[in-house]
């Protein structure tokens, strides 16, 4: 059974791209081998409201288990009630070169958004901090999307050099992408990645979207003038975004296909908006009926910090004697 790990961040209401791209395969992937954390630690990167994060945290749980995500297989954790995470990403940040961190491109984006007021040293530093999270667990395979690509080469590279430089300590894990579905793009902005902290609320369908609202920025979402349903992300993103999206609600491996069923947007919006609603439908009454327990998750949160703890512990200790710290 392949050690699997992966992680996402309170920082709002989860959205499609998070589920398809992550969420949806964590939950068919799942076995007593599964970790998968809300890094609320991640989350701090930017300045947030405190009350907003503590509930955001809950409700990210809250929706990883109605998303079918089975605490009786799966560990599912919140990141600062495991310790040993921040300890790691200490010993890993002394193993990434200052360039390696500047070069990513996530800071760079966040970075230059922020430019001009604040930019934590957080935001350098956070793949340092995920790679923590995956190594921690001995992972073999890190299910992400696609704009998690680099990050998980650098949590490579970085184990590499340690375990050059203090023998063999990690193992080194590869990043599962998705075939379909691994960058949803935002539905007025289809250059830019679907995110569920970017300004964009007509762009984004939230996985708890009422219907009514789901069918409107399906139907709203931008396209083209060319008029031709054709797959070609690079020429045509929004329409191939709604392919895309239409093919990994519906099942369909190559959303390519789909296209020649189509002559016009409008059917082709029509059915990808019918599909998103029938897709999260199970996800959203489970949520609801969740909501009925919150103590429910709470328990779920205790049990896998627990269990949580009785891997990262073995593992920390493991880097900590071989980097030259001495045993308490
Ligand atoms: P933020 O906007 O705060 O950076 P996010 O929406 O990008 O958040 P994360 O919590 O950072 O989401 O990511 C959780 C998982 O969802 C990651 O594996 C990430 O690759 C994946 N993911 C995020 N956005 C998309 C998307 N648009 N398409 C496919 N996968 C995505
Ligand atoms: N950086 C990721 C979230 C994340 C993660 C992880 C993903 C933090 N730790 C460990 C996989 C494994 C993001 O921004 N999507």
């Amino acid at each position: 059974m392949v050690r699997v790990l992966s992680c996402l961040q309170p920082t709002g209401e989860i959205q499609l791209g998070n589920y398809l791209g992550a969420i949806r395969r964590w939950v068919q992937d799942q076995t007593p081998q599964s970790f998968h954390g809300v890094v609320d630690l991640h989350a701090l990167t930017i300045p947030r409201d405190p009350a907003v994060l503590r509930a955001k945290t809950l409700e990210t749980a809250q929706l990883l288990l109605a998303a079918g995500l089975d605490p009786n297989y799966t560990t599912i954790f919140v990141q600062s009630h495991v310790p040993e995470h921040p300890q790691m990403a200490w010993l890993l940040e002394c193993t990434a070169s200052l360039g390696e961190l500047e070069r990513m491109t996530q800071f760079k984006d966040k970075s230059a958004k922020t430019e001009g007021s604040f930019t934590s040293a957080g935001l350098l530093t956070y793949p340092t901090l995920m790679a923590a999270d995956i190594l921690l667990y001995d992972a073999e395979l890190v299910p992400v999307g696609d704009d998690q690509r680099q990050h998980l080469e650098l949590t490579r590279d970085v184990a590499q050099r340690f375990n050059s430089r203090y023998g063999t300590t990690f193992v080194i894990p590869r990043a599962g992408i998705a075939k379909v579905g691994a960058r949803i793009m935002d539905l007025q902005e289809p250059t830019n990645k679907m995110s569920k902290s970017a300004d964009s609320p007509q762009g984004t369908v939230k996985v708890l979207d009422e219907p009514k609202d789901i069918e409107r920025k399906i139907k709203r979402a931008v396209t083209d003038t060319d008029g031709e349903v054709r797959f070609d992300p690079v020429t045509k993103p929004g329409v191939s975004n709604l392919l895309s999206i239409l093919a990994a609600t519906t099942g369909v491996a190559d959303p390519a296909s789909l296209a020649h069923n189509y002559q016009q947007y409008g059917p082709l919006k029509a059915d990808t908006a019918a599909a998103v609603i029938e897709f999260l439908a199970p996800l959203q009454k489970r949520y609801h009926e969740l909501s009925d327990d919150p103590g429910h998750v709470t328990q779920v949160l205790a049990a896998g910090a627990a269990k949580a703890r009785t891997v990262a512990s073995v593992v920390l200790a493991r880097a900590k004697l071989n980097v030259g710290l001495l045993p308490g």
